[in-house]
């Protein structure tokens, strides 16, 4: 039986990946609407990623015996200089979210759960990868600064980024 206090730690988590998910559509309508299809399929996957990593603690809240209740998401951010600006904004938000999962490791430490620390784990190295895959495509908007025909290659190679549903845990 999962605690109080993990399971509103991990609600409070469930609530901030499907935020992930909602920013993540935000930013891919924005793509949309510059008619950059590769930077859409890019975050078209971003978005499969989140809702996959909300529901790995949905399902394990269940598991555990545990009770889902779910809170308003926030209204995400829905305009942006450029793709270089929304690449730093993913960042940043990445960064934030590691530091809630370490917070959620932390309240499993708390409480002795070791069942929870298993399942968390795996979502510290997750935000590892996370990280650096969009540190990589800001380093390349960084380079390309304000060469269109760059942009345009990169649209192409993020065109070929493909989703994997993850095996949680
Ligand atoms: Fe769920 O990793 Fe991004 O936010």
């Amino acid at each position: 039986m999962i605690s109080e206090k993990m399971q509103s730690a991990f609600l409070d988590q469930i609530n901030k990946e499907l935020y992930s998910e909602y920013l993540y559509l935000s930013m891919k309508a924005y793509f949309a609407n510059l008619n950059l299809q590769g930077f859409v399929n890019w975050m078209d996957v971003q978005i499969q990623e989140e809702h996959a990593h909300a529901m790995g603690m949905f399902d394990y809240v269940i598991e555990r015996g545990g009770k889902v209740t779910l809170e308003a998401i926030d209204k995400p951010q829905c305009d942006w200089q450029s793709p270089y600006e929304v690449f730093k904004a993913i960042l940043a938000h990445e960064q934030y979210v590691t530091s809630r999962i370490n917070a959620l490791a932390d309240v499993a430490q708390e409480t002795n759960d070791r069942a929870a620390m298993i399942l968390i784990n795996w979502y510290i190295k997750e935000q590892v990868e996370e990280e650096s895959n969009v540190g990589g495509v800001l380093a390349q908007l960084e380079m390309i600064g304000n060469d269109k025909h760059a942009l345009y290659a990169l649209d192409k190679e993020l065109a070929q980024r493909t989703f994997t549903a993850p095996v949680i845990g």
